[in-house]
C-alpha cells in the first residue's frame, strides 16, 4: 500500500457533496506538531472550502498519537458532531513503539467509530522518514489533512443519505 504514486490533495475524479451544515471535530497530535499542525491547516482549509462553517469545526489537542482514539471518544459522546477526525505523525523508530501505537490507534478508531456510530476519520501518517512525512503533509505528494476533511464530508453525506 502507498500513497507514493497518489497525490491525497487530488479529487478532480470525485464528486464531493455540499459540507454546509455539518460539524466535524479534529483532534491533533502534540508529537511532530511541524507536520501535524500542517495537516490541520490542510483539513481545516479543505472543510472551509466544501462548505462547512468555520463555527462547526471543533479544534481539541491531544499529547501524542497515542491519546487520539480518547480524544475522538469524546466527541463523539457530544451529540451535535457529525464526524470526527483523528491528525498524528508516527515516525518508524528503532524500537516497536511505532507498531503499538499504529495498531492502538487503528483498532482504537475503529472501535470508537463503531460504538458511537459516527465517521471517526484516519488522518494518521506512518512514514519511515520525516521527509516523507513533509511529502504527505502538504508537500509533493499532497496533504492527508485535505483526504481527511472530503472523507469526513462523503462519510456524513452517506449517513444522512442512506
Ligand atoms: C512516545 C512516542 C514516540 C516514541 N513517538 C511518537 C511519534 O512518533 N508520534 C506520536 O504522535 N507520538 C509519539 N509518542 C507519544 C505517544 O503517542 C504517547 O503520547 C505517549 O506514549 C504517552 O501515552
Amino acid at each position: 500500500m502507498s500513497t507514493a504514486l497518489k497525490n491525497l490533495s487530488n479529487f478532480n475524479h470525485t464528486t464531493i457533496p455540499s459540507g454546509v451544515g455539518m460539524k466535524i471535530g479534529i483532534v491533533v497530535a502534540e508529537w511532530n506538531i511541524e507536520i501535524t499542525g500542517a495537516l490541520r491547516d490542510g483539513t481545516i482549509e479543505t472543510l472551509l472550502k466544501n462548505g462547512v462553517s468555520e463555527n462547526d469545526i471543533f479544534i481539541k489537542y491531544v499529547p501524542g498519537s497515542f491519546e487520539l482514539t480518547f480524544g475522538a471518544q469524546l466527541f463523539c459522546q457530544n451529540n451535535s458532531i457529525d464526524s470526527v477526525i483523528v491528525l498524528g505523525c508516527v515516525i518508524q523508530g528503532e524500537t516497536r513503539h511505532f507498531d503499538f501505537i499504529c495498531e492502538a490507534v487503528s483498532q482504537g478508531v475503529t472501535n470508537v467509530s463503531l460504538k458511537y456510530n459516527k465517521p471517526v476519520v484516519f488522518g494518521l501518517l506512518t512514514p519511515n522518514t520525516l521527509e516523507q512525512a513533509q511529502d504527505r503533509a502538504g508537500g509533493k505528494h499532497g496533504n492527508k489533512g485535505d483526504e481527511a476533511a472530503v472523507t469526513a464530508i462523503k462519510m456524513i453525506h452517506l449517513q444522512k443519505h442512506l
